[in-house]
Formats: C-alpha cells, structure tokens, sequence
C-alpha cells in the first residue's frame, strides 16, 4: 500500500490534508463572512474539520490538486460536509482550466435538497479526458492549467472533512 492512509481496497487517497487532524493544510475559502479555518465543534471523522460561516453566493471551500493529477486520468473524489442552511445546493466541483481555455466547473456531485445539520458524504468522478470546448462539445484534454477541488454552498455555514481523491483503474 502507498503511505498516505488510503480508503480501502488498497487506494491511495492523494489529498494529504484532507483530514484536518493536524491542520488546515492547503485549504483556502471563497465568499464566505468568516473565511475557513479548523474547528472542533464537528467532524465527520476524529475531532476536527474546517468550517467557513455565512456564505455568498458561489462560497467554497476548496483546494489545489493539480500536483497529484494527471492529464487523461479519471479520479474517484469523496467529501463529507454539513450545512446549517437546507435552502440552496451543496456543491462538489472542481475548477478546472484546461487546454487554454477559460475555467470550466464540472459537477463532481450535487445535492439539491441538503439536509442540514448532519454529514452529508458526496462521492463522484473527477474526469481528466476531456476539455470542454462550449455547451455541446468537448475535446481530448491535453493540457491543465488549474485544478481546482471544492465544496460550494451559496447559503449559512459550511464545514468539510474527510477529503479523498483515488485514482481510477
Ligand atoms: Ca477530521
């Protein structure tokens, strides 16, 4: 097995500050009254996460990955987040600039109806094939600018714990 604690199966989870037991890590925060910062007052696992408080709209939690991926490889990405606010979507996306051209946010997982108060696990692929072009094509990616992984939530108070991004056989 590779070093870094992965989930299971023999995977190695590439975000190595995803846990927040030790730190905030790499972790930045958009739009938010209170920016990110580590908190005990909930964790989905051990006794820290981060929390960021009063989004706006297109708040985020996020954090780079560009060193831990690769042009033409698909990812496994996993968050767990809890929200104060059922409102308004929760959001995992990345920002992803590829190919030259502007940023793209493709949708990792999205949960319209969040309930709040209470972990909420959100799983998906990370897909690095393909570049979008416009609305209705896309070409081979060749090329990253940025990558981008975060959480977003346009409404109350965000917390994030539990990071994980697997490569895809
Ligand atoms: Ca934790």
């Amino acid at each position: 097995m590779g070093g870094s604690g992965g989930s299971g199966g023999g995977s190695t989870n590439l975000i190595p500050d995803g846990t927040f037991e030790t730190g905030q890590g790499q972790w930045g925060s958009y739009n938010f009254t209170t920016p990110v910062a580590v908190t005990n007052t909930a964790a989905h696992g051990g006794t820290n996460s981060l929390m960021a408080a009063t989004a706006a709209v297109n708040a985020n939690i996020s954090r780079s990955i560009l060193g831990f991926v690769a042009v033409g490889k698909k990812y496994t990405a996993t968050a767990y987040a809890r929200v104060t606010d059922a409102s308004t979507a929760l959001k995992f996306q990345i920002t992803l600039g590829c190919n030259g051209r502007a940023d793209d946010y493709p949708v990792v997982a999205w949960n319209a109806t969040p309930t709040a108060n209470t972990w909420i696990a959100l799983t998906g692929t990370v897909d690095l094939t393909v570049c979008k072009v416009d609305a209705s094509t896309t070409d081979a990616l060749t090329t990253l600018q940025k990558v981008d992984l975060f959480v977003g939530k346009d409404v109350g108070d965000l917390y994030v714990d539990d990071v994980s991004l697997v490569l895809l056989p």
